[in-house]
């Protein structure tokens, strides 16, 4: 059977506080009022376009937010959790914003996974990122943690690990790890499941040796990370591609490998500017993958940096149907900027390669923080057997679906500015909501506030 994405579900307090810097749309909409519900809704409708597509979809829920817990670890004091949140309105709300962030919604930076079929012991393995570079991102580990513990709970199946341990930002011999926006798993045909065997492409921001390095804007994962993340895993080093990406890239905006390639099954799908040693890559790749791997590759003169940032192109899911051909879900943005558009049918009408068709979504509110439909997912690839061992409640049909929407539509509220995040209301009606949430879901009490 195929992969299954796994989509998270956007916040209550979803909102544009300019939190990650080096992320373009994050720094431009800052102070934007947001709409959560519409961000909530455009996500379920993209989990049911992928669903309708006959491929299996889950969801994973949203972080508690905002997290008092780091408050009262930082010696912000009050006898009750409002208290707390008043202080730090007064006192730091900048602070307030990154602890209230919903930036849990974006699993592909959750974890990276590492299936049975190529690890050491045969199980699948889930290695937590520590998302070290931003704050916001920082304290989401220990919670992505027990959801995924929660969802993949059979230990003779899956291995959830915590995330890598870290040392001080701004060292480039540090352990800064971003999940599975920098690692892509290829294979020598569209198969992309949990059975067929893979070759784990890491693209990394920066090494401590690194010839060049991104002068403006963070790498955020480093080579080290990366080789440990395989180690967990126990992958075999000759089916492993390392590979440093383009440091002007970064410095443009593209802050996750992600957002410059995608790949799935035999197809790399790629702008000429996303690795340092362009050449010196696509050669390691067809040597791992071998001669059915194809690259095709957008090039400056066809789709500038500028343009790959603005419309999120490669943030796209790369989808293998049932017939073997590939969908790619794209951002509407793409259909919005007519050279976009023009590459992406380009390569569609190239029989080459496998991909036969693109669908464009609207998850606006959360592209507007730098999140495409690719940030949005987790890929597992699995098996029918892994299928049948995990909490199958996360899995959407369009009974869940109708759940969530209407669950949505209950609980959240229509638009957010940054002075709501001190509404003391707002924490309430989020945990109301998520403790429903974990019954729906079937996820047991993975919040601090349920423990
Ligand atoms: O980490 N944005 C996220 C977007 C993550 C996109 N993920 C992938 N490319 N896979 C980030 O930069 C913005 C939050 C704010 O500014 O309020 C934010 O965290």
């Amino acid at each position: 059977m195929p992969e299954v994405n796994f989509d998270g579900l956007v916040g209550l307090t979803h909102s544009y506080a300019g939190l990650s810097y080096g992320n373009v749309a994050s720094a431009r909409n800052q102070g934007a009022a947001s709409s959560p519900r519409a961000a909530a809704l455009q996500g379920l409708a993209k989990m049911e376009a992928v669903a309708a597509l006959g491929l299996v979809q889950g969801v994973l829920p949203p972080h508690e937010r905002p997290h008092v817990p780091t408050l009262r670890a930082l010696g912000f004091g009050g006898a009750s959790d409002a208290d707390v949140i008043a202080k730090v309105a007064r006192e730091d709300p900048v602070l307030l914003a990154r602890v209230s962030s919903a930036s849990a919604m974006w699993t592909a930076n959750a974890a990276t996974v590492m299936p049975g079929a190529d690890s050491l012991d045969g199980r699948t393995h889930f290695v937590t990122a520590n998302l070290r570079e931003m704050f916001h991102r920082a304290i989401e580990p220990p919670v992505t943690a027990r959801v995924l513990r929660a969802v993949f709970a059979d230990r003779a199946r899956f291995e959830v690990h915590e995330a890598l341990p870290a040392r001080a930002i701004g060292d480039d011999g540090d352990f800064g790890d971003e999940g599975a926006a920098n690692h892509t798993r290829l294979t020598a045909t569209a198969a992309n499941g949990g059975a067929a065997r893979g070759v784990h492409f890491f693209v990394y921001g920066a090494a401590r040796d690194s010839a060049r390095k991104p002068t403006k804007f963070p790498a955020r994962q480093t080579r080290a990370a990366s080789e440990r993340v395989a180690e967990i895993a126990g992958l075999d080093r000759a089916r492993c591609v390392f590979a440093q990406q383009n440091a002007d890239a970064i410095d443009a905006g593209v802050f996750h490998n992600d957002v410059i390639a995608v790949g799935n099954g035999n197809m790399l799908f790629c702008h000429e500017l996303a690795f340092e040693d362009r050449a010196g890559t696509h050669a390691a790749l067809r040597r791992a993958v071998g001669e059915s791997l194809v690259i095709a590759e957008i090039s400056r003169d066809e789709v500038t940096l500028d343009e790959v940032v603005k419309s999120y192109l490669f943030n796209s899911q790369l989808l293998t149907l049932a017939d073997g051909s590939m969908a790619l879900v794209c951002p509407i943005e793409c259909a919005e900027n007519a050279r976009v558009k023009a590459a992406i049918d380009r390569v569609i009408g190239d029989r080459a390669n496998p991909l036969a068709r693109a669908i464009y979504m609207d998850v606006r509110e959360s592209m507007r923080n730098g999140g495409g439909p690719a940030c949005l997912r987790l890929r597992v690839p699995m098996t029918a057997a892994d299928l049948a061992a995990m909490n199958r409640a996360v899995i959407v049909d369009a009974a869940k679906l109708a759940e969530l929407r209407a669950w949505v539509t209950r609980h959240y509220r229509e638009t957010l500015r940054a002075e709501d995040l001190a509404d003391p209301a707002l924490l309430r009606e989020s945990r109301d909501a998520l403790d429903e949430l974990t019954r729906v879901l079937a996820l047991g009490a993975v919040y601090d506030f349920q423990r």
